[in-house]
């Protein structure tokens, strides 16, 4: 089996299960603060993942956000110290446990995989649409076997874009101010709950852009590739070239990407360090 399908068969799996947990009763566990919370079946999840992918090849490391991570070499909490790691698998395996924990759709399994620190596949599935988004460098985006591409959108009023806002991080209160200058430019904002989500939505065209500050690197690392190789742009907030494991990200369809940078130069991120 090759990388990309041991990727789709391990979200596949994990997917399907998770799908079959929505609406039973569950526990919830607090992470950093009361906004931050795990259930059962985002471990269940990842222990899924990680099975199906270190079985295949238990020699590659694996980081995952439920249990920081497992591996046969040693890496850094961070991926600065990825590019010395031959393979390294990222993983978010729910992205919008608050949408699983109360049964609203937009919920996604994130795989990627970083060779040398360089992504070189990611895959995304929704399963209460089951729609598998999947890509590999240099090879395009698909969504279920068919080839997808970004927007072909000129206007940011004629496009959706969308965001999120992490409760507990340090950039929320400038997300939330930035929507107001976004807000005056696009069509409208939609916040779906899932960066992984938002991120294959603008791969396949069906929203213009995307915009988060605050993120972590299994939430974006598999979204990323697959914006880039459906035609997008990925830079930071500020608009430097995209870099793993960058907080704050800017994605679209590259013709809204100037209004997108112009907004947000509103709120300089000097303001809150
Ligand atoms: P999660 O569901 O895997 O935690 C939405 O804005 C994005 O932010 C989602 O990708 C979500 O991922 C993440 N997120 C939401 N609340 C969070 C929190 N309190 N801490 C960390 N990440 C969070
Ligand atoms: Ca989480
Ligand atoms: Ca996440
Ligand atoms: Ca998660």
């Amino acid at each position: 089996m090759s990388f990309l399908e041991t990727a789709c068969k391990a979200a596949k799996q994990a997917g399907k299960m998770i799908l079959s947990q929505v609406s039973k009763e569950m526990a919830t566990e607090k992470k950093s603060s009361n906004f931050d919370v795990v259930t059962e079946i985002d471990k269940r999840s990842e222990r899924m993942i990680r099975s199906c992918i270190l079985e295949s090849y238990p020699t590659h490391s694996f980081l995952g956000e439920e249990e920081t991570y497992v591996s046969t070499q040693p890496i850094g909490k961070t991926l600065e110290d990825a590019r010395n790691i031959p393979y390294l698998w990222i993983v978010d395996p729910i992205d919008g446990t608050a949408n699983f924990i109360h049964g609203i759709p937009g919920f996604t399994v994130s795989i990627a995989l970083a060779c040398h620190g360089e992504l070189v596949l990611g895959v995304i599935y929704d399963p209460c649409r089951d729609e598998l988004f999947w890509a590999e460098r240099g090879k395009g985006s698909y969504c279920n076997g068919d080839p997808i591409s970004i927007s072909t959108v000129e206007r940011a009023v004629d496009c959706i874009i969308a965001t999120g806002f992490v409760s507990t991080s340090e950039f929320r209160e400038i997300n939330i101010a930035s929507m107001e200058q976004i807000g005056k430019e696009f069509r409208t904002i939609r916040v779906l709950g899932s960066a992984a989500l938002h991120l294959a939505y603008v791969a396949c065209g069906k929203l213009g852009a995307f915009w988060e500050y605050g993120l972590s690197v299994w939430d974006v690392a598999a979204g990323v590739l697959l914006v880039k190789e459906a035609g997008g742009m990925v830079t930071s907030t500020e608009g430097e070239t995209y870099q793993l494991p960058n907080q704050n990200i800017v994605a679209s369809n590259v013709k809204v990407h100037p209004t997108i940078l112009n907004c947000l130069s509103h709120y300089p991120l000097r303001s809150i360090e």
